[in-house]
């Protein structure tokens, strides 16, 4: 995978345009014995929550963010019922899925994926590929980095269980997704979805960041990129149900892990009002990068403002890296 040179204007921990175009990478067989199982629906739908169809204020015109990267305007954006996972897709989901299809991931079959750093161990020291990030130089390309080697040689999940799976691709999740029986979240599924009930509020609990002096979620602490101190509990990712669910009863929409949703990456088309522009089933037709939100672990306010509700950011379908995961939906009806 080749980079190419980052497009955004804001300043992001992320990796925008790490990859190369995913037409490059053969076709999407997705190599899963897709619905092979024909999971039925109580099975299917465990650990759902449904939420009901209506308009909601989607984006935000805030100070201080990123406009940029297309967060405004606030718009009112019909939703239709549908269901999304409370927690995102965790390591031990993904390794039945893995041993049930014998799926290979993007990050498997290229041999290797990108971790932060800090993370990487000396084992994986010696095996730090040549590509490298101009503007986000804290991205190492670790040889054997994936989803069960995490930081690559010498690293393991045995303790991470219950973390959200990591280094996994718009096409990996994809994939799961269509194992599972269920789809990707809409970008307007997932921010409604987030704001849990709320109403343009920029968290998905309220407007302040730490009520009470307290962590509502999984970000960074310290000085990005260097020192990070591990306030809220966690230097990387936390288990998934870590710290308290939404209004919707959804955990860690903000924070933690990057999820995939199913929309083309787009700062610009939501700015015309128009039937398709406010309608949850509607996205670019087209595009070079899918979209992923909430934000992660290396989020910090001072670089990375991006574990806001309306925050967006996005990746190429067969990028990878060690802060991006997902979580999946379900039409209804
Ligand atoms: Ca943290």
């Amino acid at each position: 995978m080749q980079p190419e040179p980052p497009t955004e204007k804001s300043p992001s921990c992320c990796l925008r345009g790490a990859s190369s175009s995913w037409a490059g990478k053969g076709n999407l067989d997705l190599q899963a014995k897709q619905s092979a199982t024909a999971k039925n629906i109580a099975e299917m739908t465990e650990g759902m929550v449904t939420i009901a169809a209506g308009p909601f204020l989607m984006g935000s015109e805030q100070p201080g963010d990123f406009s940029a990267d297309g967060e405004g305007p606030v718009r009112q954006t019909h939703v239709d019922e549908f269901q999304i996972d409370a927690k995102a897709v965790t390591v031990a989901q993904f390794r039945h899925f893995s041993q049930e299809t014998g799926y290979q991931t993007d990050a498997e079959r290229e041999g290797w994926s990108f971790v932060f750093h800090a993370l990487v161990g000396s084992s994986a020291r010696a095996h730090v590929g040549a590509t490298t990030l101009p503007d986000a130089p804290w991205w190492l390309a670790v040889n054997g980095a994936c989803w069960y080697a995490p930081e690559g040689l010498g690293s393991d999940t045995s303790a991470r269980h219950q973390h959200p799976v990591v280094h996994v691709s718009w096409r990996d999740a994809m994939a799961y997704a269509h194992w599972a029986g269920k789809r990707l979240p809409s970008e307007a599924e997932w921010e409604k979805a987030a704001r849990g009930t709320l109403v343009q509020a920029a968290y998905p609990w309220g407007n302040e960041f730490k009520p009470e002096g307290q962590h509502q979620c999984n970000t960074w602490q310290g000085r990005f990129p260097d020192i990070n101190t591990g306030a809220d509990g966690y230097i990387a990712t936390c288990p998934v149900d870590a710290f308290e669910p939404n209004g919707y009863g959804l955990y860690n929409m903000a924070g933690n892990v990057w999820e995939w949703c199913a929309d083309w990456w787009n700062a610009d088309w939501q700015a015309d009002a128009g039937p398709l522009t406010r309608h949850t089933s509607q996205s670019p037709e087209s595009g070079k990068e899918k979209v992923i939100r909430g934000g992660s672990y290396l989020c910090h306010a001072s670089y990375c403002n991006r574990y806001r509700v309306s925050a967006r950011t996005a990746s190429t379908p067969n990028g990878s890296a060690g802060h991006m995961g997902f979580r999946c939906a379900r039409s209804l009806g």
